[in-house]
């Protein structure tokens, strides 16, 4: 299998998960130039992933190409014998889609419009704001536990972590939210986290 990834995206999320699942991935870097999106071996990403060249995608052995980061992660976790998500049909299982759902849509979502160089100072001002609050739940939340669902890592842990790294690359300090700056270096210091990061050439932050 091959995840196509760009360092420190979100791509980051499956790349993690592969790594707790003990999953043996090959790694494409996508190089972002303009308009233009290549893979390592020189591919058009767009052939790769035409829905918008977007990363994560993930090649299958069978030549597939699935992408969406969250149905890439279940697909990693069902193929891995180590547990990274709650038994099937249980409350907490729910819980932990319920928490996917919440990082893609209101959270990972939720920066997109700082990535865009254009965006007015007051619109950023905005957008950081947006996102403050809805970690304020997230600091809540984690005050109960160790990790989002419990006491043990599982895969929205990963995509969680992934995207509140984002926080540092955008001046947004995460002082006032303890629970949030513990979990985040609880999850660095995890040795697949640290794996997963030192294969893309990120700093850890936290540990
Ligand atoms: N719906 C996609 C969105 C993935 C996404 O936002 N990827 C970002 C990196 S984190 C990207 O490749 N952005 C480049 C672009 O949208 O042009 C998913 O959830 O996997």
């Amino acid at each position: 299998m091959k995840l196509y990834y760009a360092p420190g995206a979100c791509s980051l999320s499956p790349h993690i998960v592969a790594r707790e699942g003990k999953i043996a991935i090959e790694l494409s870097r996508v190089t972002f130039d303009g308009a233009k999106r290549t893979t390592a071996e020189g591919e058009d990403f767009f052939v790769v992933n035409p829905k918008g060249g977007y990363v994560p995608a993930l090649r299958l052995d069978s030549g597939d190409v699935l992408s969406e980061g969250v149905a890439i992660i279940h697909y990693l976790v069902d193929q891995s014998s180590v547990t990274l998500m709650p038994e099937k049909g249980s409350l907490v299982y729910y819980r932990a889609l319920e928490w996917m759902t919440y990082i893609s849509s209101e959270i990972h979502k939720g920066f997109s419009p700082l990535f865009n160089p254009t965006l007015s100072d007051e619109l950023k001002g905005q957008t950081k704001e947006k996102i403050m609050s809805r970690l304020a739940y997230v600091e809540s939340e984690l005050g109960k536990h160790q990790y989002l669902v419990g006491d043990s890592f599982t895969a929205p842990d990963a995509y969680l972590y992934t995207i509140l790294r984002w926080t540092k690359q955008f001046g947004m300090s995460l002082e006032e939210y303890a629970n949030i700056t513990a979990y985040m270096a609880r999850v660095e210091s995890r040795e697949a986290v640290k794996q997963a990061l030192k294969e893309e050439g990120l700093e850890t932050f936290y540990v």
